[in-house]
């Protein structure tokens, strides 16, 4: 028997119930949002990429970002599928302050924010942080180790982000599916333990 559909972000496929779960992808300039939704999408992902300017020297900070010509201006898609019960739909949001508006707009109805965080830039995720806490998302966070990147401990991190203990640390590279999607895992279990 195929079951009705139902509203809101659960559908039925075939008799399994498949819960289709909204997750933000946020972070700083630069720290790798649009390469991980690009890593992990399973359909082509939609992007967003305008080329960056001279206008835009002074206000996105280049420093220690390599090789970077474009920047995100209204947001990244992809979509994951976990398993046959849950489809993750991925919104990757621009980290820079004067995007707060999409990604106030974009944090309706999301279940939970894996925040990507640069080892060598630790507090420029302050900010988007601070976001993510206001709007009462849960959140992990997933340090994005880019090459030569300085390695902290877990307890380091944990102190540096001040971070609850409860709330996941994960290390992976954005460039890398089974990191990148490991650091979803965690993100999905965390969020399915505080539903228990
Ligand atoms: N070495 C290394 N480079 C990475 C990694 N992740 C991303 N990059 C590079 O870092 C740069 C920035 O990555 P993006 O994915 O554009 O970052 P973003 O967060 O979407 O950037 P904005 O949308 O401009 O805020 C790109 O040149 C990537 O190739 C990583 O894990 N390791
Ligand atoms: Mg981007």
């Amino acid at each position: 028997m195929v079951s009705k559909p139902v509203s809101g972000d659960a559908r039925h496929l075939h008799d399994n119930v498949q819960i289709a779960a909204k997750i933000l992808v946020v972070g700083h300039f630069a720290v790798g949002k649009t390469t991980f939704i690009g890593t992990l999408s399973e359909i082509p992902p939609l992007r967003t990429e305008e080329r960056m300017t001279q206008a835009g020297v002074d206000i996105d900070d280049l420093k220690g970002v390599r090789g970077k010509t474009t920047t995100t201006v209204a947001m990244d898609f992809g979509r994951l599928t976990l398993n046959d019960r849950l489809v993750l739909y991925l919104f990757g949001t621009p980290g820079q302050q004067r995007f707060v508006q999409v990604w106030e707009d974009m944090s309706r109805g999301a279940l939970g924010a894996l925040v990507l965080v640069d080892p060598q830039r630790l507090k420029e995720s302050f900010a988007i942080m601070d976001l993510v806490e206001k709007y009462g998302i849960p959140y992990a966070i997933a340090v994005n180790n880019f090459d030569g990147s300085p390695t902290h401990s877990e307890a380091e991190l944990r102190e540096a982000l001040d971070l609850l203990p409860e709330t996941p640390v994960i290390t992976c590279d954005a460039r890398d599916e089974k990191s990148s999607a490991k650091a979803l895992v965690s993100l999905v279990r965390y969020l399915q333990s505080r539903t228990r």
